[in-house]
């Protein structure tokens, strides 16, 4: 990363360096230059490469900001908060969903008037599920009192980070600020940038240490942080807030100037371009705002007074100066990259028809038009669109339709896909084959699985032509526990690559019925699931589907999903719905390009636990999820891998006898992820077999809280040490060189630990 292409002095005072890079990397690459003490992180796409470029920094020694990954954004809001309580400087960066699910978080922050810098890289928000850039996220910042800048191009991110933090440190300001790009368009597109040559000069323009506050790490101060607060005082307080919030306008007017006598390049709180005489205009945000600036020079060249206006600060909003930019203008169309379902307008429209009414700009046509949702596309026609409207509101005198969307296709109901997949035939799925029943005297499960053979005529649940990976061991993996119940299943899918590659709309790869939710409330919604289940049966209300069978409820989830999704799990098991909770685990965050997971090994390489001269991979042992869940006593846990097929289809015929009868049943396999781990496709089994038989993977299975071991490989003599298995994969053949012989040391203890740990249970019935 930062390509260094040349030094030159630009028009400010400060040497520069220019470099080729995206927005992400600016983001990036000023906080580096800022050398924030923590970051606390979850991955979410478009913003996960910030702290991806970070930890690559980080490990070739490039800065010393401790990057905290978070068990998810509400963590990590919590990592911030606690960071900036205790005084020190704190950066973040999130997108879409994940903003929505520190929303809760950011609040308090404000409240308590605890500076710190988030980079918010602007994604849809779901469902349905989408990745790509709008302002959806963006406007929920809108009430949360956080001051927001934003960035139209790479340049503006680095400029923006960099006034961020010396206007959220500001005395008269002291609030965390946002720093807005859009996803994918700004956050992935690579540009000339010009960042200052020194990290001194950085320093100097925003302090070298944040100024003197009271916090939490002064014992001769003690303060109380977010007491509870009545009225008068919760009104007076938020009362300082909002005028903090009016100041943070004035601060950054005097912080834009500064840095433009510094670098030369100047923000002004409008982005205002041939607004001078324009007589029709067009405001967007960030981005389009680029490119509507081609259009208002053709309209100029056709004698047509247009102009563009576009803040580059949105809270807080500019009204005034909105209003004396129009005070001229006939007519105006509003684009809102998102939605306010039903406000006749999307936030940006609202504002801007509250500021023209305030400061008494009457002779003026509003026109409101939401477009470019999802990542769509907003190209020159689009604004050429826009004008066109603003220009018949002069004509006509008035404007015909107030507010639509932009963009939008009515599509073809003859066009309308077909089902291809018939439903699977009950008899099918009901082998016969496999039969569990209690013993009455033991009170154990007698399981009775046929060789694996005489089940291959069951239908697979998942339609081939799903899009995983060559070699990815998600979907053999998930057939062949699938092979193991019988009858019909209700799956509840986790965000994860097991989701994003079998459904993209309109097509689905299941055959069953399937729920997404997000990774975080998985577990809880298919509680919500199973118990309407139970009640509508209860009711006689589902006699009339005729079903055959009770369904077996299963949560397939990945090993992120049971971080972030962790507490809903536990919650769920603490319930005891009947239910299956199955994690697939590959060892990290696949699908958003191979993240750290708490299941990561230690030492083992991926996009946020770099190797480098300052860093060996994961720094922390890997989460031991099946003893988690296990604490929680419910009836039934397990551990499987495909390279023990008859031990996995006999785990799962329990698992659906348990969660039909007693309740919520947790299992864990091992899969392979050729394209993160950096292995051979064809090399798929044998590795997870050296997993299980080097005791990093031991398949065991907790039955009513007593610990079996379901296959021993000191018995049967296999074991291997932990190094045959970590050689086979590309993301931890470092951990078999002399210089990292610490770190694999660690980790064999670990897995030893464990191993030993798990032996004594299945010795003793009662630990
Ligand atoms: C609230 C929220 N935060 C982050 C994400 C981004 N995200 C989607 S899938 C995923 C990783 C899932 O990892 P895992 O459960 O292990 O499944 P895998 O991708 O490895 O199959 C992440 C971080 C999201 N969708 N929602
Ligand atoms: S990234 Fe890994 S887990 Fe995801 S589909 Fe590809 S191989 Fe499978
Ligand atoms: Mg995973």
């Amino acid at each position: 990363m930062a390509i260094e292409i040349g030094r030159e002095k630009g028009t400010g005072t400060v040497e520069q360096r220019m470099v080729y890079e995206s927005g992400n990397e600016m983001a990036a690459y000023a906080a580096h230059q800022i050398n924030y003490h923590i970051m606390g992180y979850f991955p979410i796409s478009p913003s996960t490469e910030v702290a991806q470029f970070l930890d690559l920094m980080k490990a070739g020694g490039k800065h010393d900001i401790k990057l905290i990954p978070a068990d998810g954004e509400h963590g990590s809001a919590g990592i911030c908060y606690g960071a900036a309580a205790a005084g020190g400087r704190v950066f973040n960066a999130t997108s879409a969903n994940g903003y929505l699910y520190m929303l809760e978080q950011m609040p308090v922050q404000s409240g308590t008037r605890l500076p710190m810098v988030l980079n918010l890289i602007c994604r849809s928000v779901s469902g349905p599920l989408n990745i790509h850039g709008d302002h959806s996220d963006l406007y929920f910042a809108l009430n949360t009192g956080w001051p927001i800048l934003m960035c139209r191009d790479p340049q503006a991110v680095y400029d923006m980070n960099i006034m961020a933090i010396k206007l959220a440190e500001d005395p008269e300001v002291r609030l965390p600020v946002i720093v807005a790009q859009d996803g994918y368009f700004t956050s992935h597109q690579k540009r000339r940038v010009m960042t200052m040559a020194h990290r001194e000069d950085v320093l100097k323009f925003i302090g070298e240490q944040p100024p003197e506050y009271p916090h939490v790490l002064d014992r001769d101060h003690p303060i109380t942080v977010g007491p509870y607060m009545n009225e008068p005082d919760f009104i007076n307080n938020r009362y300082q807030q909002s005028m903090a919030m009016y100041k943070a306008g004035e601060v950054y007017d005097r912080i834009r100037k500064e840095y433009a006598a510094l670098t030369g390049r100047d923000y002004p709180i409008l982005d205002l371009y041939r607004m001078e005489d324009a007589e029709v205009a067009v405001f967007l945000l960030n981005s389009a705002s680029e490119i509507i600036k081609d259009v208002v020079d053709q309209l100029r060249a056709q004698g047509i007074k247009a102009g563009s206006i576009s803040p580059n600060m949105i809270r807080p909003f500019p009204a005034k100066e909105i209003a004396e930019a129009l005070r001229n203008v006939k007519a105006i169309t509003v684009g809102d990259r998102a939605d306010s379902y039903g406000g006749h307008g999307g936030n940006m429209t609202l504002e801007i028809k509250a500021a023209l009414h305030t400061h008494g700009v009457k002779d003026i046509h509003v026109i409101s038009r939401v477009y470019g949702l999802g990542g769509k596309d907003f190209y020159a026609e689009d604004g050429r669109l826009m004008f066109d409207l603003a220009l018949d509101a002069v004509k006509k005198g008035c404007v015909e339709k107030p507010f639509d969307y932009i963009g939008v296709t009515p599509g073809d109901p003859d066009k309308a896909p077909k089902r291809v997949l018939n439903p699977l035939k009950y008899e099918d799925l009901k082998t016969g084959l496999i039969t569990v029943t209690p013993d009455p005297e033991t009170g154990k499960l007698n399981v009775k699985v046929p060789p694996i053979r005489q089940l291959t005529k069951k239908p697979k649940r998942l339609a081939s032509g799903h899009g995983a990976c060559p070699g990815c061991g998600i979907f053999s993996g998930l057939e062949l526990f699938f092979k193991g119940i019988e009858g019909d299943i209700v799956a509840l899918y986790h965000t994860g690559c097991a989701m994003v590659v079998s459904t993209g709309y309109p097509y689905s790869a299941h055959k069953a019925t399937y729920i997404h939710n997000l990774f975080q409330n998985g577990a809880a919604t298919l509680s919500g699931v199973v118990e309407m289940f139970w009640e509508r049966k209860r009711r006689g209300e589902l006699d009339k589907y005729g079903l055959k069978d009770d369904f077996t409820f299963i949560m397939i989830t990945g090993d992120g999903g049971m971080d972030i999704g962790m507490g809903p799990s536990i919650g769920a098991a603490l319930r005891n719905h009947k239910m299956i909770i199955l994690e697939y685990d590959n060892e990290g965050y696949m699908n958003t390009g191979a993240q750290l997971s708490y299941s990561t090994p230690l030492g083992h390489r991926t996009s946020t636990s770099n190797i480098g001269t300052h860093q060996v991979g994961k720094a922390f042992q890997h989460k031991d999820t099946p003893q988690i869940m296990a604490a929680t006593n419910i009836p039934y846990v397990f551990t499987g891998a495909e390279s023990h097929p008859q031990d996995l289809l006999k785990k799962a015929a329990k698992a659906q006898w348990y969660a039909q009868n007693e309740g919520l049943v947790y299992g864990k396999i091992l899969i392979t992820c050729p394209l993160n781990w950096l292995s051979e496709d064809r090399d798929g089994q044998t590795i997870i077999n050296k997993a299980v038989d080097s005791c990093f993977f031991p398949l065991y299975e907790v039955e009513h809280g007593v610990t079996t071991i379901t296959y021993d490989p000191e018995e049967k003599n296999k074991r291997i040490p932990v190094s045959e298995w970590l050689k086979m994969m590309g993301k931890t053949r470092h951990l078999n060189k002399p210089e990292h012989a610490e770190v694999l040391r660690a980790f064999e203890d670990e897995v030893e630990r464990r191993w030993r740990r798990l032996k004594a249970k299945h010795e003793n019935p009662y630990l």
